[in-house]
C-alpha cells in the first residue's frame, strides 16, 4: 500500500504523518510531496528518512491513495492526474467539496456513500466537521429545523504564518509578515477568509453549506459567523439548534455520549466544559453546556471544541482511507 502526502511539509501534512504513526495505517511506502524548491528534502516517518519528490514522480508510483492538503489550486490541477493513474485521493482543500458528483465524507456519518468509482473524496471544512459530528445524532431523533453557529476560530486554521503572527505581537516583536488585516493578539477578527459578495466569509458559506451535503438533509436553515481568536488549540463553536421535535436534555446527553468520537464535557456546577486548551491534539470533539434556550421552544444551545488540525482535518482523512481499505475499496 503506497500513500502518496501531497502538502507533507505543512501544518496539516505533518499532522497527517503523525496520525498516521499513531494509528499505525499499514501503509508499506510513503511518497512525500511538497513544493518543488522541497524535492530531496528528507521527512522522517516511523523513524525512516523519506525523500520528498516531485507531484509527478509521485504520479508515476501510482500510490493506492493521495492525501492532499497543499491548497485547492494544486488540488484542481493535479488530484485529476492521480485519479487518472488510479489513485484515489483524498482532499482536505474546498475544491470538490459541492461538486455534484464528488463525495463530501465524515466517516461516522456517511462513509457508507463511498464505492470504489470515488477517486476523488472531498474532506470537509475543519470547522463543519465538528459541528456535523454533533449534529448527526441530534437529527437522527429530533428533527434539525434552524442551526444557528459562531466560531472562535484557531489561527492555526490560518497556517503557520498565522501562529508566527500571533506569536510575534505576544512577544512583542514584529519581525514578520502580517497574514491578518489586524492585530489577532488582544482581538478578536470577525473575519475567516475573505468576504464574499453577499457580505458573508468563505468560511461562513463552508458552514452553512458542507453540513447538509454531508448529513444528506436539505430540509433545515443554518446561519454562521466565524471569528478568529488568538488561540492554538482548536475551534469552539457556540451553536442553538431548533428542532422539529422536543427533546429531554439528559436524553441529549445520553445520545451525544454514545456517539463515536463524541465526548460530552458537561458539569457546570464544577467548572468542567469543552476548552481549546485542552482538546489540543486530541481526535475528539468535545460538547458541553447544553442548556436549553428558554426564548423558543424545542431549541438548545451548546458549545463545541475540536483541534482543527486533528479531526477537524488530519485525522478525518486518514478515517477516509481506513475506511477505504477496511472496505475493499482501494
Ligand atoms: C480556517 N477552516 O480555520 C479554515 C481553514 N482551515 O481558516
Amino acid at each position: 500500500m503506497k500513500v502518496a502526502l501531497i502538502g507533507a511539509t505543512g501544518m496539516v501534512g505533518q499532522v497527517m504523518l503523525k496520525v498516521l504513526e499513531e494509528r499505525n495505517f499499514p501503509l508499506t511506502e510513503l511518497i512525500p510531496v511538497a513544493s518543488e524548491k522541497s524535492v530531496g528534502k528528507v521527512i522522517i516517518f516511523k523513524g525512516k528518512e523519506c525523500k520528498v519528490v516531485s507531484m509527478q514522480t509521485a504520479i508515476d508510483m501510482k500510490p493506492e491513495i493521495a492525501l492532499f492538503s497543499a491548497g485547492g489550486t494544486t488540488s484542481l490541477e493535479f488530484a485529476p492526474q492521480f485519479a487518472a493513474a488510479g489513485t484515489t485521493v483524498i482532499d482536505n482543500s474546498s475544491a470538490w467539496r459541492m461538486e455534484a458528483d464528488k463525495k463530501l465524507i465524515v466517516p461516522e456519518i456517511n462513509a457508507t456513500e463511498l464505492t470504489k468509482e470515488d477517486k476523488i473524496i472531498a474532506n470537509p471544512n475543519c470547522s463543519t466537521i465538528q459541528l456535523v459530528m454533533v449534529l448527526h445524532p441530534l437529527n437522527l431523533k429530533y428533527n434539525l429545523k434552524r442551526v444557528i453557529v459562531s466560531t472562535y476560530q484557531s489561527v492555526t486554521g490560518t497556517g503557520k504564518n498565522a501562529v508566527d503572527q500571533l506569536n510575534a505581537e505576544i512577544e512583542g516583536t514584529n519581525d514578520v509578515a502580517k497574514v491578518y488585516p489586524y492585530e489577532i493578539f488582544k482581538n478578536a477578527l470577525p473575519q475567516c477568509d475573505v468576504f464574499s459578495d453577499d457580505d458573508y466569509t468563505k468560511e461562513e458559506i463552508k458552514l452553512m453549506t458542507e453540513p447538509k451535503k454531508i448529513l444528506g438533509d436539505h430540509t433545515f436553515n443554518i446561519t454562521a459567523t466565524a471569528v478568529r481568536v488568538p488561540v492554538q488549540g482548536g475551534h469552539s463553536e457556540s451553536v442553538n439548534i431548533e428542532f422539529e421535535n422536543d427533546f429531554d436534555l439528559d436524553e441529549v446527553r445520553n445520545i451525544l455520549s454514545n456517539t463515536p468520537g463524541v465526548t460530552v464535557l458537561d458539569d457546570v456546577k464544577n467548572n468542567i466544559y469543552p476548552m481549546p486548551l485542552y482538546a489540543e491534539g486530541k481526535d475528539e470533539v468535545f460538547v458541553g453546556r447544553i442548556r436549553k434556550d428558554f426564548s423558543q421552544p424545542k431549541t438548545l444551545n451548546m458549545w463545541i471544541v475540536a483541534d482543527n488540525l486533528r479531526k477537524g482535518a488530519a485525522t478525518n482523512a486518514v478515517q477516509i482511507a481506513e475506511y477505504l481499505l477496511e472496505n475493499k475499496l482501494v
